[in-house]
Parts: C-alpha cells; structure tokens; sequence
C-alpha cells in the first residue's frame, strides 16, 4: 500500500493557502506546516500538524529556527534508492513529497526609506532557501511550489495525475525555485554591497544614471575589485560607459601596431583614436599642439594630439583613454581642452599633478588595470530583459584581418595601408553600429556612427574626412584670430569656414566673424574641389558589407585608395567592380563589428 504523502507548508506570503491545503487534503496529503502557516490552517479547521511532530524540537530564536532539522532535510533529500531509505529508517524519518515555501520579504524591506541593517539581517531567510533548494535539487522525486500563481497549476496537475506530479513540471518548478533563491540572494548582497563594499574598491555611487533624474545608480562588480581606480574626480554613467569602451580600444590599438594608442570618446563612440606617428609642423599646428614642450619625444602625446585633433567638434568634453602611462606633455595638452576625464594604465607623479589641477580639482582621473581580463559571457538588462552574449574577443590583426585582397585580385597592401585599416576597423569594433571610418597617418579622419542607413555613415565620415584636410589648407592655417579668443571658439570657427557653412547675415554672421582680426574669404566651390583633390590613399573601414556601390562612389570622393569591409551583400560583386574601376584596392575584413 502506498504510504500516506507529506507536504511541508512553509509560506511568508498566504494568500491562496486555503485553497492550496483544500487540494492537498482532497488527495489525502498529510500537511506540516511552520508556526504561523500552521496557526492559519488550523484556524480554518484543517488537520495540520506542527514541523514539531517531526522535529520533536520546538520553533526556537524568536522563529530563527523553524524548519532546519535532519527530521525535514533528510526527509526531501532522500532518493529512491536503498542506503537513503535505510538511513531514513534507522533515524525513523519519512519521505517528503511536496515543499511548498516563499521566503521573508527581503526585497520589499530594504526597499523601505531609512530601513537599517538590524531590520534587514531580520529578514534573510535561512530555513526557507534550505527548504526550496533541498526541494529543487532532490525534483527527481519532490515537487517544489514557490510561486503562490503556481498553486492552480500544480493542484490541477494532482488531479491530472492521480495525486503525483510529472517530470517536466517538477523540473519547471525546480528552475522557477533556483531562480527565486538566486534573486534573493543577489538582493541581499546587493543591498550590503551598497552598505559595505569600499566605495571605489568593489563599487562606485554615481551621481545618477544616464539622465540626472535616474537616481540611484552604481558600477560594481559581483566579487573582487574594480578593474579601475578613481583618482581624481567621481565618474558618471556615461563616463564610465565611455572609459569601459575606449579602454579596450587603445588596448587593442596598441599591441596590434606597437605604439602608443589614444582615443577621444563621446556618447559612447570615438571621436578620434590613433597611434602616436610622429606629427610634422603642420600638423601640430592643425592640432593646436605646436606650443607643448616635449612632445616630439611622446608617442603618447602624439596619439592623444592626433586623436583629439581628428575632430575638434567632437571631441570637445571628451573621455580620453591612453595605453600608456600618462606623462606631461600628454597631461599638458589634456589641461587646457575642454574634456570629462581620463582612463589610462598610470601617470607620472608631475603628469597627475597637472591633470589633479583641471576643472577645480574635479577632473576625473581613473587608473586602469592593464591585466585586466573581462570574462567571456557579458550580459546587460533592457526592459528587464537580461541579454547575454560571448564578449566580442575577435582580435583585429594587421598581419592577418586584411589578407583577402578582392581587387584588384592578390594586390598587397602597403604598410602604411595596413596600418590605417587596422586603425579604422579597430575603431570600429567600439563605434555605435552602423559605423564607417576614414583613416590616415595612423589616425581616424572621419567616423560616421550610429546612422541606420550605411551610405549615411559613409557620407558622414566623408565629409567629416573632407572637414578634416581642409583644416590643412594654407588659409585655414593662417587665420588672423582676435587676441583672447578661445579655442572651442576657434575650432567652432574653423569647422564652419572649413565645411562652407559660414554665415551669410545677421547676428550669425557678427557671431561668426568676431574670432578674427582679419576675417578669411570663404573657399569657393572649385578652391574646395582642387584642395580636396590632394587627399589621397586613406583607408576606409566598415562594420558590415557595403549594400550599394554609392558607398564606394562616396568613399573615392574622398581621396580613398583602401577599403576594408565584410562581404555578403548581393551587390559584392557590383562594389568589387566598382572600386576596381575607381583604382580602389579591396580587402575583405572577415568580422561583421556591430557594437551596441
Ligand atoms: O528564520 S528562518 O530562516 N528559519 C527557519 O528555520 C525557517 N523555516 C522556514 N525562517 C524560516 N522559514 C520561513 O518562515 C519560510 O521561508 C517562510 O517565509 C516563513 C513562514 O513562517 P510562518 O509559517 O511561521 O509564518
């Protein structure tokens, strides 16, 4: 005969357990329950015994210890098998069949406005999580309810199944039970995370989220330290969203070419990046950087005054990052630009100095770990959807991502060529998708981010290009600026003469025009045409095919001698042929790089 069924009842939340013991009992199920989800069956006359029958120890600690006993423990871990049964027998302890539990509201606690840490440790439930974790584990044979909606279902499956319950819902219930446990969990850690972690060490407070009115906001991570340290300054959100980005891209930049790597990060996307190449006269002066002492002698200075100069307009406010230790020419230039904060591996004691002196004292400055590894899966949540994905670890590598050539067919690249692809396609891996970037010298000349059309990227980063020489022409590098005038004035004043967007009248035109002791002629359309026609052999990335050939049309307006690109368009051929016919080399990059 088979032998009468046990349900342990052990609920915080009641509603629905009359309804839930009136099923069990219809199956004749003997019913244990703790204090008070006894005292509340019993009160509705149902034949309820106490843990104690089984226990023979009474609820202890002010309820501290309700239901941790071998009497219960042993009775839902037991499996069909001789050894259990044999241990149960000698200890003369029965088989559980069914937990039902839901645990203390931790979550609803700690939520409260000014709830302390005694009122907190009060509700970590101890014995609840042991009952539904033993329960989960041992789902071969017990049936674990921890959702107070799971009640019909699983009294609807008793009557189904003659008073059992079948496989695929007990695993339903027991992977329902281990995510319950997991989520309390991380709210209990979280919550003394945020009240004991070391700020700076396992976490940081941020002031708010993306938006000031998304409040409260932190970065931390689950176990150990923080890859980073904050010297200086407190980061924001979208500080930090920038840093995380940047930093890996000058990891990355730098141990693929061998030089030192900077880049200039805005709203999550580089404004700029590069290598440090050494600058010649002009474009120092381009780059506003003719005047830092020493920085011929810095490669680091030299990749920040290039990536910062790719574009000016950008850049302003930017989140640098720097492979390298930070010296003072680099920490010179980074003092007198309008920027957020730094991320880099170290800074030299005078570098810090300077760099401690920026913004009142609250320039943000973090030190980053240069080991650090990230671990392979990486998850975020959107809408309350957790998605979780393999990091993107593909490495983009000169001797390798550019060995396709298409045509003209086996042509090979030029060094240099190599060089600025792997710059651009670098970048790209850490640009707002759709993303295309123009490079040269080592440095981006124009990205076009974040655009859903491609061709629109292509144009943008085109004409970001195009901006960029003109900013080399004889005019553009002798203006006559009125004395004190600033240099966010100048670059803004600049990039309207040099994109042909000055302004014909009005307060616009008097705004425009009092930067200048002497003001400049606007180039003409032909000026513009036979200037931009010296540019030539710039490499141009993209993060994905090339749907339509007026993408390689645009990019050979631009002086593009190199294009690097993924393949699978059903207008590949058509782009091959065209590029062929435009003199342009084609090289198939074998990653699609779409980063969000
Ligand atoms: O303090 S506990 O962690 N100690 C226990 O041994 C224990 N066993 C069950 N809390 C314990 N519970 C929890 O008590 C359950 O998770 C449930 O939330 C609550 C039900 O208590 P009562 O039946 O007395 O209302």
């Amino acid at each position: 005969m088979a032998s009468q069924k046990i349900a342990i009842l052990s609920v915080w939340d009641k509603t629905g357990l009359l309804d839930l013991a009136k099923g069990l009992e219809k199956h004749g199920v003997r019913l244990l329950a703790s204090g008070g989800t006894a005292k509340m069956l019993r009160e509705s006359n149902f034949a309820v015994e106490d843990i104690s029958a089984i226990t023979k120890a009474p609820e202890m600690l002010a309820g501290r210890v309700k239901t941790l006993h071998p009497a219960v423990h042993a009775g839902i871990l037991a499996r069909n098998q001789e050894s259990d049964e044999k241990d149960l027998a000698d200890q003369k302890i029965d088989k559980v069949d069914y937990v039902i539990c839901n645990l203390y509201p931790f979550q609803s606690t700690v939520a409260k406005i000014g709830v302390t840490i005694p009122e907190a440790v009060e509700e970590i439930d101890i014995g609840g999580v042991t009952l539904i974790r033993a329960a989960a584990k041992n789902h071969a044979r017990v049936t674990i309810v921890s959702d107070v909606e799971d009640y019909p279902s699983f009294l609807n499956e008793l009557d189904d199944n003659n008073g059992s319950v079948s496989e695929p819902v007990r695993q339903k219930f027991a992977l329902k039970a281990f995510e319950h446990t997991a989520d309390y969990d991380t709210a209990i850690s979280g919550f003394f995370r945020s009240r004991w972690a070391s700020d700076g060490v396992q976490q940081v407070s941020l002031r708010y989220g993306t938006n000031p009115h998304q409040k409260p906001a932190a970065a931390y991570v689950s176990g150990g330290n923080l890859p980073f340290k904050v010297l200086c300054g407190s980061p924001g959100y979208v500080n930090l969203l920038d840093a995380l980005n940047s930093w890996p891209l000058v990891k990355e930049l730098s141990a693929a070419l061998d030089y030192p790597a900077a880049a200039s990060f805005k709203h999550v996307s580089p404004a700029g990046a590069a290598i440090g190449v050494p600058l010649n006269d002009v474009e120092r002066k381009v780059y506003m950087v003719d005047d830092i002492a020493g920085i011929e002698t810095s490669g680091l200075a030299q990749a920040y005054a290039r990536a910062r100069g790719a574009d000016r307009m950008s850049s302003f406010g930017d989140m640098i990052a720097l492979s390298h230790e930070v010296d003072t020419p680099t920490a010179k230039i980074i003092s007198r630009e309008v920027s957020d904060g730094v991320i880099a591996p170290g800074y030299t004691a005078e570098a810090l100095e300077i760099l401690r002196k920026k913004k009142g004292g609250k320039y943000l400055v973090l030190q980053m770990d240069p080991e650090y590894d990230p671990p392979a899966t990486e998850t975020r949540s959107v809408f309350g959807i957790t998605l979780s994905q393999h990091r993107n670890d593909a490495q983009i590598s000169p001797q390798s991502s550019f060995s396709t050539t298409i045509t003209p067919k086996d042509a090979s690249l030029p060094d240099p060529a190599v060089r600025d692809l792997t710059v651009a396609t670098i970048a790209l891996k850490f640009t707002q998708s759709n993303s295309v970037c123009y490079a040269l010298n080592g440095q981006i000349i124009g990205l076009g981010a974040g655009q859903q059309s491609r061709i629109h990227c292509t144009r943008l980063a085109g004409d970001k290009a195009d901006n960029w020489f003109m900013r080399f022409h004889e005019r553009a590098l002798n203006l006559k600026w009125k004395k004190g005038t600033k240099r966010p004035d100048k670059s803004n004043a600049i990039d309207m003469l040099c994109s042909g967007v000055i302004p014909k009248s009005g307060i616009e035109k008097e705004d425009y025009e009092k930067n200048f002791e002497e003001v400049p002629t606007p180039f003409t359309a032909e000026e513009r045409e036979a200037w931009l026609s010296e540019l030539k052999g710039v490499a141009v990335s993209s993060d994905a095919f090339f749907p339509f050939i007026d993408n390689v049309f645009r990019a050979a307006r631009s002086g593009v001698k190199y294009i690097a690109a993924p393949t699978g368009s059903q207008n590949d051929q058509a782009c091959f042929d065209t590029a062929e016919q435009l003199g342009i080399i084609f090289v198939e990059q074998p990653l699609r790089l779409f980063h969000h």
